[in-house]
């Protein structure tokens, strides 16, 4: 058998010269524009969620009256996690159609996320039957954190 050794030596030389600085490659286009539904658009109503974490919490206020294609902003400002949702019987008929298409992120039927420290969250009314919409606060339930919309 023959056993050929055959050693290899490529010298390599500058192999690269000029190391470049990384560049972002990213384009640099500008954004597309903010498709329409994220600005509310009709009036938005404000609405804080408070309490002490364990005795006391509300919507504040508990009552309003909005016009059809408001949006409702929630406001987790203390006691939280807060979040909101609906009852389903209720609620106007065709409310929860409406309801289901305009909140985002929800964890179960009609229910908004958890909100911890200032997070907010909206509720669009757009399409929504006009009468009362009647939420809660899921982990407050117990304790009174209830609010109603009246849509009219
Ligand atoms: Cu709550």
């Amino acid at each position: 058998m023959r056993f050929a050794l055959l050693t290899t030596v490529v010298a390599i030389g500058a192999v690269a010269c000029g190391k470049k600085d990384q560049n972002q490659t990213q384009a640099q286009s500008a954004p597309p524009a903010a498709p329409a539904a994220a600005a509310p658009a009709g009036p938005v109503v404000e609405v804080k969620m408070t309490g002490n974490g364990s005795t006391r919490a509300a919507f504040e206020p508990n009552s309003i009256t909005i016009p059809v294609g408001a949006t409702v902003r929630f406001t987790s400002v203390s006691g939280f996690p807060h979040n909101v949702a609906f009852w389903q019987d209720s609620i106007p008929a065709g409310g929860a159609a409406a309801l289901n298409a305009n909140m985002k992120n929800t964890i179960d039927n009609l229910s908004g996320p958890f909100l911890q420290q200032n997070e907010t969250y909206e509720v669009s009314f757009a399409n929504a039957p006009k009468g009362t919409y009647k939420g809660f606060c899921t982990p407050h339930q117990a304790i009174g954190m209830k609010i109603a919309i009246k849509v009219e």
